[in-house]
């Protein structure tokens, strides 16, 4: 195998399936918090590559989690989009090895009362991490099923009193070219950006993640911290954040710098809007073989199509 990763996760990816929702049982059953959790994980003095794959205690059951089926551990973290670690989906598993997402700081900026730099470890606090299983669907027709463990954004961002004129958010990837090999070629105008709507990031579906399947991010899926926005295209979920801006208009997103025709600021899951190169009808969920339908606001809708309401989701896509 070619994932360089904690002896921790290798285990992992050979825990049957049935073992994992078993210990997740377990960890909703004793309640431990956030605070607790991470202490240990993020705040030791372990080299670089010990917080990947370490056990989170996840202190609450999610009511917003989809029942299907998981998508494998092996999938989640082998078939990526990262192109700060390669253009191929198997390149982020590959070539971010040397990536050391600890210790690790996010500059809160622009339109709010309390700017700063905050430690990853103080943003996490007061925040009990949930699991969230939430149905994933690239804008390039795949999905999966992925047990995140994180926390609203919407609670933390409510801390850093963001000012009435704040409408929209920004988010910043970290730029380090010594430790991703994508950026040091222009294959995409660095650092990645995304933005979302201070109503879409105040969403109570729209999370931060620190974990998936029980433990910490591995490098490949945005350690130590990204965002999660079920009901867009996964191009919107940002990896390793280090920058947060409230902001007045929308963010230029790197997609829509690349290729604006293509790629929108909204990016909501639509199955009636195709890509100019694409159908979005189907989708392919890793793991199966036929094709499924792709549902409105990835299936999400009764939570989020108010938030759309009399907008032309053709113009706005
Ligand atoms: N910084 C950064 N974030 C990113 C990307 C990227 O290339 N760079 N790719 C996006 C795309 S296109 C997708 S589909 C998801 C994939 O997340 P996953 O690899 O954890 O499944 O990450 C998104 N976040
Ligand atoms: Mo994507």
């Amino acid at each position: 195998m070619l994932i360089k990763q904690a002896p921790d996760i290798r285990s992992t990816e050979i825990t049957p399936q049935s073992l994992y929702l078993r210990r997740r049982e377990f960890i909703r059953a004793t309640g431990i918090t956030a605070a607790a959790a991470l202490a240990g994980v993020l705040g030791g003095e372990e080299p670089a590559h010990a917080a990947e794959g370490e056990k989170l205690s996840i202190a609450k059951k999610s009511p917003f989690s989809t029942d299907e089926k998981l998508t494998p551990l092996k999938d989640v973290t082998t078939y990526n989009n990262f192109y700060e670690f390669g253009g191929d989906k198997d390149d982020p598993s590959h070539y971010s090895g040397s990536f050391k997402p600890k210790p690790w700081s996010v500059a809160i900026a622009g339109l709010c009362n309390k700017p700063g730099v905050y430690t990853l470890e103080d943003m996490l606090k007061p925040h009990p991490l949930e699991e969230r299983i939430y149905r994933m669907r690239c804008v390039e027709g795949w999905s999966m099923v992925i047990p995140w463990v994180g926390f609203p954004l919407g609670d933390l961002l409510k801390r850093f009193e963001p000012t009435g004129d704040a409408q929209f958010v920004e988010f910043t990837t970290v730029l380090r070219p010594e430790e991703m090999p994508g950026q040091r070629r222009q294959v995409l105008p660095w650092p990645y950006i995304e933005g979302l709507r201070m109503d879409e990031a105040m969403h109570p579906l729209t999370i931060l993640a620190v974990g998936l399947y029980g433990e910490t991010l591995p490098n490949q899926n945005g350690a130590p911290l990204r965002l999660v926005v079920p009901w867009k295209y996964g191009f919107k979920g940002i990896k390793s954040i280090v920058k947060i801006t409230f902001v007045e208009t929308p963010p230029l997103n790197t997609w829509q710098i690349m290729a604006p025709e293509e790629y929108g600021f909204y990016s909501n899951v639509n199955p009636q809007v195709d890509h100019p190169r694409w159908s979005q009808a189907r989708e392919r969920r890793l793991g199966e073989f036929f094709k499924r339908e792709t549902l409105m606001f990835n299936g999400y809708a009764d939570q989020v199509a108010s938030m759309y309401a009399g907008m032309d989701l053709r113009k706005y896509y």
